[in-house]
């Protein structure tokens, strides 16, 4: 296996972060994971105008041009035969000095491990997958921004063992208001009377550009889309929910907290959504050459 590892493809070997890294000592870094579909990377600019800006707002010069870094990822796949698999890609604030002070950092570290994605069972995506209100709230804005897609998982990570605990495959996250945000990985839809909400951005999620994507699938469709604030009510009495994510794709929701939503089976219009971003990943895409 070969990494991209500041500027150089290195065996997996040789590319080691130092323990004075500061993406490790303090979690002061960004990242993106990216998924590439029959040699074609999908939505690649979209994740690389995201990462840009999840630097920009912790002011984290990255050390190269956006192009660069689109190259750097198609090299990497490339250099590893692949075809079909997903790219994490990587900037820490860097080697530096005990203490928080990213002064002490002079350069950037930069790395895109290209691999094979374990999917979650085809089983899930027929029956689809249950959900649980976690405890633990969405971070703050005042805290840090959700919209920074940053080396700080931390409140996702806790909500994640909730879920688990629970024996539920995804949690649902609240922010402060008690409004929905999102899940620990994943955007959350809901579908009623044949309209289609999800969470604004302000109410604690990330902008995933696969929720974007659903927001150009439903306009085709011609089904009515908008962004508004949810309760758990809303998902309880929905005809439909589903979860959106890189790793995810599309995937059904049909239970919340032990209440199935509707018949608790994956409705239609989730279903002709899944097929339309297959249809999508299969045929559009940066061709990795
Ligand atoms: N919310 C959060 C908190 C996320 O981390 C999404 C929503 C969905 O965004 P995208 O842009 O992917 O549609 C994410 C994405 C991983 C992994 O390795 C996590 C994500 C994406 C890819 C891989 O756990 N999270």
């Amino acid at each position: 296996m070969k990494i991209y590892f500041n500027g150089q493809l290195v065996p997996k070997e040789q590319a080691a972060v130092s323990v004075f890294d500061h993406g490790l000592l303090y979690g002061d870094g960004v990242f993106e994971g990216i998924r590439f579909y029959a040699g074609r990377v999908f939505r690649l600019d979209d994740h690389i105008d995201r990462l840009y800006r999840s630097a920009r707002a912790i002011a984290l010069a990255i050390p190269m041009a956006p192009d660069e870094m689109s190259l750097a990822v198609l090299d990497t796949i490339r250099a590893n035969g692949l075809t079909d698999g997903y790219v994490r890609l990587v900037v820490t604030r860097g080697e530096g000095s005990l203490g928080l002070s990213p002064k002490s950092c002079p350069r950037p570290t930069v790395f895109v491990i290209a691999s094979t994605i374990t999917l979650y069972p085809d089983e899930m995506y027929q029956n689809g997958l249950k959900l649980v209100t976690c405890a633990t709230r969405r971070i703050a804005h005042g805290a840090l921004s959700p919209m920074v897609k940053s080396l700080n998982y931390l409140n996702n990570i806790m909500a994640k063992i909730e879920a688990e605990q629970a024996g539920a495959g995804e949690g649902l996250m609240l922010n402060e208001q008690g409004y929905v945000a999102e899940c620990t990985g994943d955007n959350v839809f809901v579908i009623r009377d044949g309209r289609i909400t999800t969470p604004p951005i302000a109410a604690g999620a990330l902008a995933g550009v696969t929720r974007a994507v659903v927001f150009e699938l439903a306009r085709a469709l011609g089904v009515e889309i908008r962004e508004e604030n949810l309760t758990r009510y809303d998902i309880y009495t929905a005809d439909e929910c589903f979860l959106t994510g890189t790793a995810a794709e599309i995937i059904p929701a049909v239970e919340l907290d032990s209440r199935p939503i509707h018949d608790g089976k994956p409705g239609p219009v989730t279903l002709r959504l899944t097929e339309m971003f297959r249809e999508l990943t299969r045929t559009t895409g940066t061709p990795i050459g």
